[in-house]
């Protein structure tokens, strides 16, 4: 059941707008300015470097950073389990790593171009990146602790706290214990060979590959077995497909397949607008589907009306975007340039918006607008 009301759902953010969650279309509210300027996007032009750059990978923080002093971090590992344990960063980093990209993305990606918007962080499409992340196994640490036959689920707390939704809580997520169990779940210590910085989650969080982003706690406190489900405000309260206020909607979970372009051309600077040469232009950018395959990438250069298939690179990993171009002879005038993908489950991205109450899991496609001289 529910732990989390209708009523609660429905004054999500009462003090913003007019209370129904939802914004005006071309006018942001101060508080989600605040709000894009701590979480920053990928500049799309970042889509041209496999790996992301760790300055230009996305980021998304609920609350506040939490200050870790070095040395003073230690992770619990308990609840419904044997042997509970307690880790230093250093035991962890005596652990057999691993070290593997990822293609993270925001689950929030592509909701300010909803109609009508859902306030909150107001991605347009920049909520992704690729990060080399160094960690341990998550499930081996599990099998070691030995988790009882009674525990369904694991769950993961950061050291971050706020409010959200009139509740205060801790950041918290839960996984089946089958989920939490796969091989590519890891402890992360290390992003892009380097310690992690602190707003990406200094010194421990999860990375779980194919999920969205949510699902990778940043500030790991505690790791717990438990019966579950567990119903905390990030699981209920948020990140579901809900239809409005009063909906429990379906929870938010595997990323769900889409491309992305590196805008051509020269932008204007305050509309972004692209200037392109006339000519032959290549087309790049980058496609991923979580946990499926990317088998296709098509490009429309007519806002949509045709498509036409671009050529497809090698995956960054199994869990990483793989690169796609295509080459364009640029003809005069105002153009709409289109990408879109599709996955190994048949999966395409739609034309248009996929709308929830939340602004979750929206993949429709991208457009580009650019004036050829
Ligand atoms: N503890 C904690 N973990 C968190 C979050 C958070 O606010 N607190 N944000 C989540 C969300 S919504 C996303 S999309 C990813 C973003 O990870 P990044 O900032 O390293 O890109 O972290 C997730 N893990
Ligand atoms: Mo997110």
């Amino acid at each position: 059941m529910l732990s989390v009301t209708p009523e609660k759902q429905r004054s999500r953010f009462p003090e913003i707008g007019d209370g129904s969650g939802l914004g005006p279309a071309d006018a942001f509210y101060r508080e989600e300015v605040a709000l894009a300027l701590r979480n920053r996007g990928m500049p799309l032009e970042g889509l041209r470097y496999p790996i992301t750059p760790t300055g230009m990978h996305y980021l998304l923080v609920h609350f506040d950073i939490p200050y870790v002093e070095a040395g003073e971090y230690s992770l619990e590992i308990g609840g419904l389990v044997e042997r509970p344990v307690t880790l230093s960063l250093e035991d962890l980093r005596r652990r057999p790593a691993v070290k593997t990209p990822v293609t993270m993305e925001c689950a929030g990606n592509g909701r300010a171009l909803l109609e009508p918007r859902p306030i909150s962080q107001p991605w347009h499409l920049e909520a992704v990146g690729t990060a080399e992340w160094t960690g341990t196994r998550l499930g081996d640490l599990l099998l070691e602790a030995g988790v009882k036959d009674e525990a369904g689920e694991i769950l993961f707390t950061g050291l971050d706290r706020g409010v959200q939704s009139d509740e205060v809580q801790e950041y918290q997520r839960s996984l089946t214990l089958a989920e939490a169990m796969r091989e590519e779940v890891l402890l992360i210590y290390e992003m892009n060979g380097q310690p992690l910085e602190p707003q990406h989650g200094y010194p421990l969080r999860l990375v779980v590959p194919g999920w969205y982003g949510m699902t990778s706690v940043k500030w790991l406190a505690r790791i717990e077995a438990i019966q579950g489900p567990f119903e905390g405000y990030q699981m209920m309260g948020s990140y579901r497909y809900s239809n409005n206020a009063d909906d429990a909607g379906e929870p938010v979970t595997l990323q769900k397949v889409r491309s992305l372009m590196v805008p051509p051309g020269i932008p204007d600077f305050a509309t972004r607008v692209r200037l392109v040469d006339a000519g032959e232009v290549t087309l790049r950018g980058r496609a991923w589907a979580g946990r499926l395959e990317v088998v296709g990438v098509d490009v429309s250069t007519d806002g949509g009306d045709s498509w036409s298939p671009a050529d497809l690179e090698e995956p960054v990993g199994t869990f990483a975007w793989r690169g796609w171009q295509y080459k364009w002879h640029a003809r005069p005038g105002r153009h709409t340039l289109c990408v879109r993908a599709g996955d190994n489950e048949g999966n395409l991205q739609p034309f248009e918006q996929l709308w929830t109450y939340l602004g979750m899991g929206n993949n429709m496609v991208q457009r580009v607008d650019v004036i050829v001289e």
